[in-house]
């Protein structure tokens, strides 16, 4: 943790427990996790203090493939399996021994909610050194559809490295870079995988189309040469891939002083096109490649603990 980069101290405690900066939630007699479905009147040191890993990602199917193949990783029944967010019909989460697998839906602002959410989740519970992943789909920038890109940071949709949230009705900048020694370690874990993993810069657009320069949109006011001109700048810039969270995870992360990576999947070059046209079968395999590495990247972490 360097302090004098950050402007304020390590928001953890010795023994690797998050020390939330906010000096209001110790007034709150119970802390309603409303999208989650819990509350701090519940003992969620007893349900959650074991938790090592959360892994994150779009879609409540996808959560559900990752823990049951965290199950078969990790040697744990797949009976057991349950949503345990189930009742707040938000989002989805399931616990498999020291890992959480969780649905975060489209976007920053969905993402966002969820994601402080299990950040308090965690202080609460006393979990120590968590580690955040982001497990995800995207369009890949000059690579090969299919290929794996780890974040080395996120870029806004102003082309700046930041999470630009308003606050107060001011814009506050929160930096959005990613921990570099996980961002190797993950993307060391690929090699022999049999598809190309890339280090690099991921877009977190605020929309899917217009946002990230397609052409397909309802509402279209810009040429084909433009948007070419604007990703060969992404390009340049160092971005490999484009999608709508990683600004918001990075900052968010970085700021709660715990290590996150954001592995995605690209469906298809965005030089060559914008429509998502591979089979079901061909994308449900891509998809497999962040969770079998991210999943592999655990157990071995598991293993040596
Ligand atoms: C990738 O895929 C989703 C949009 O299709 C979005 O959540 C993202 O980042
Ligand atoms: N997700 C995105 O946000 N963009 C793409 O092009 C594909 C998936």
């Amino acid at each position: 943790w360097d302090e004098k980069e950050m402007g304020f101290p390590c928001p953890k405690n010795a023994d690797g427990s998050l020390r939330l900066r906010n000096a209001h939630l110790k007034q709150l007699d119970c802390d309603v996790l409303y999208h989650l479905g819990l509350d701090t009147s519940t003992d969620l040191r007893a349900m959650f203090e074991d938790v090592k890993f959360v892994c994150m990602g779009g879609t409540k199917h996808r959560m559900r493939e990752f823990a049951i193949h965290m199950c078969r990783v990790l040697g744990v029944e797949e009976t057991k399996l349950l949503n345990l967010t189930k009742h707040a019909h938000r989002y989805a989460m399931y616990k498999v021994g020291p890992v959480l697998s969780i649905s975060h839906g489209i976007g920053i602002p969905s993402m966002s909610v969820v994601l402080q959410e299990v950040l308090k989740l965690l202080h609460y519970a006393g979990s120590r050194d968590p580690v955040f992943f982001r497990i995800g789909t995207s369009g890949g920038l000059g690579v090969p559809p299919g290929s794996v890109v780890v974040s080395a940071w996120g870029l806004s949709g102003t082309l700046e490295k930041s999470y630009d949230v308003p606050v107060l009705g001011k814009i506050r900048k929160l930096p959005s870079f990613f921990d570099e020694r996980l961002c190797q370690e993950v993307a060391a874990a690929a090699s022999g995988d049999g598809y190309s993993t890339y280090i690099g810069g991921t877009m977190a657009a605020d929309d899917y189309y217009r946002g990230q320069a397609r052409l397909d949109g309802p509402l279209c006011d810009y040429t084909e040469a433009e948007k070419m001109a604007f990703l060969r700048t992404l390009s340049e810039l160092g971005v490999r891939n484009i999608e709508m969270e990683a600004t918001a995870f990075a900052g968010y992360t970085r700021e709660a002083g715990v290590r996150a990576a954001d592995v995605c999947v690209t469906l298809l070059d965005r030089l060559q096109g914008d429509q998502v046209t591979s089979s079901k079968s061909t994308m449900m395999g891509w998809q497999m490649r962040p969770i079998e590495l991210v999943g592999r990247y655990i157990a071995e972490h598991c293993r040596s603990q």
